[in-house]
């Protein structure tokens, strides 16, 4: 039992997340990841600082990241920021409201799976009016993540210059599959300037695909720009969040399709059932059945994604489609843990005397 839950363990950390995850990336890296084709990310981050006193005011730094998937490994997305990072009456310096539209291209690795990941991440600063690109590589060892990002940029926000180039670094460490603390540093090179920070605390938030993050931070957008320069003043520490939210447009497709035909997987119809287990909102509704050695237990999908009933210690289905069933049947008495590949936080025991 003990070697089971480890390997469960060592799985629900390998696995691909199918969502940008927070575990994987440090707040002022762009990383390598890449959304499913179909799948639109959301990432919110907020940051802040709080006025001396008298006055107490709290001045905001909020930042939205919309992407969206084509599939080979292809993203379209953009970032906003309502206050970025202006110094001085250079480029752009006639407003805050930042804006980046980028596109993303990974062309090696998987998020979550050991060994190298790079992206090139063409990008246009509306605001700069400026050209700007990253080639981002990661890699991943067990619960290391370490980060690197080559950035050059055709006209810096804010500045009367032209062209310039940064570079930047990160780390994740992942304590256990849901917690994990990161950090990174980015500056331009020249000139000098200085250098964005961060550091983070990040949650897995346990039974769905979103991670949170705490952070303090001196970045105010998290543009290729903005992650390249800190704020000096009149503050020189943000304190702040981000809310990673993946939304799969398959889920949205019974709007479209109707309800699927029910079909029935596993052994054939007919056989007689001892217990249902339903899946709905990615749990397995009952976490521990009991039956007798010869009898079947049936899982009824009722999510509008896919799921597996995929046993630790024998083979289990193949991927559920929605409204479909099933039907697995025990001949042995004995413990059978099982998780689902997709969603590796949903679990469940069958225990047969
Ligand atoms: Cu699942």
């Amino acid at each position: 039992m003990k070697d089971v839950s480890v390997s469960v363990l060592l799985f629900a950390v390998a696995a691909p997340l199918g969502a940008q995850s927070l575990l994987y990336r440090p707040p002022n890296l762009g990383g390598t990841w890449v959304p499913d084709g179909g799948v639109v990310q959301f990432n919110f981050v907020h940051r802040f600082y709080v006025s001396p006193a008298p006055s107490h005011a709290v001045v905001n730094f909020p930042n939205f990241t919309f992407a969206a998937g084509f599939g080979h490994q292809v993203a379209l997305g953009a970032h906003f920021a309502t206050r970025s990072l202006i110094v001085g009456t250079g480029n752009g310096s006639l407003s805050s409201n930042e804006t980046e539209v980028y596109g993303r291209w990974r062309l090696h690795g998987a998020e979550g799976q050991p060994g190298f990941g790079v992206a090139v991440t063409p990008a246009y600063n509306l605001l700069a009016k400026s050209a700007d690109g990253e080639l981002g590589v990661d890699w991943t060892k067990g619960a290391l993540t370490l980060h690197g990002a080559a950035r050059a940029v055709s006209r810096r926000l804010g500045k009367s210059g032209d062209a310039a180039a940064a570079f930047a670094g990160g780390v994740n460490a992942r304590l256990n599959p849901y917690i994990g603390v990161s950090a990174d540093v980015g500056s331009f090179v020249s000139p000098t300037v200085r250098s964005a920070w961060s550091a983070a605390i990040n949650f897995l938030i346990p039974g769905s695909p979103h991670t949170f993050s705490l952070q303090a931070s001196n970045a105010t957008s998290a543009t290729i720009q903005g992650n390249s320069e800190g704020i000096s003043s009149p503050k020189n520490v943000l304190y702040g969040f981000e809310f990673t939210i993946p939304l799969h447009l398959k889920r949205f497709s019974p709007w479209f399709h109707g309800r699927p035909k029910p079909v029935t997987l596993g052994a054939p119809a007919g056989t007689p059932v001892a217990a249902e287990i339903r899946i709905s909102s990615l749990k397995f509704a009952t976490d521990t059945v009991r039956i007798a050695a010869g009898q079947s237990v049936r899982w009824v999908n009722g999510d509008p994604v896919e799921h597996t009933v995929s046993f630790d210690v024998e083979p289990g289905s193949p991927l559920i489609p929605p409204n479909a069933s099933y039907i697995h049947r025990f001949d042995k008495a004995g413990t059978y843990p099982y998780h689902c590949t997709p969603h590796p936080f949903m679990s469940g025991v069958v225990i047969v005397r």
